[in-house]
């Protein structure tokens, strides 16, 4: 139970504080190129961030169109893991796609 130290008469009665933080969240975004083909970025959306077709595509044209898409939002260990997980497998692809994390 968190609150402060209570004391009695000649005894001190501790309380442990339990800080337990939520881990802080980040928005990991696809990038717009003019290069990166839209199945491959769709197949990226479908394996890497898990979406269906329907909304794989739809965030697809969002970059395409906005310049910039959100995929989801993740602990920070997770979203720097999906960024290099989509930037390795363009690269083997032959693709300049970028992906982007910022603080939600
Ligand atoms: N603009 C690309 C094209 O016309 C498609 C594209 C979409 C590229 C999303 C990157 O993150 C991206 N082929």
């Amino acid at each position: 139970m968190a609150g402060p130290d209570r004391q009695t008469s000649g005894e001190v009665l501790e309380q442990t504080r339990q800080e337990t933080r939520k881990p802080e969240l980040y928005k990991v975004l696809l990038l717009n190129d003019d290069y990166t083909t839209m199945d491959f970025v769709i197949e990226i959306l479908e394996t890497v961030f898990h979406k269906q077709p329907a909304e794989a595509y739809r965030i697809m044209m969002m970059v395409h169109t906005q310049g910039k898409g959100l995929c989801g939002v993740y602990p920070f260990d997770i979203a720097e893991t999906k960024v290099d997980t989509v930037v390795t497998r363009a690269r083997e692809h032959g693709f300049p796609l970028r992906a982007a994390m910022e603080p939600e």
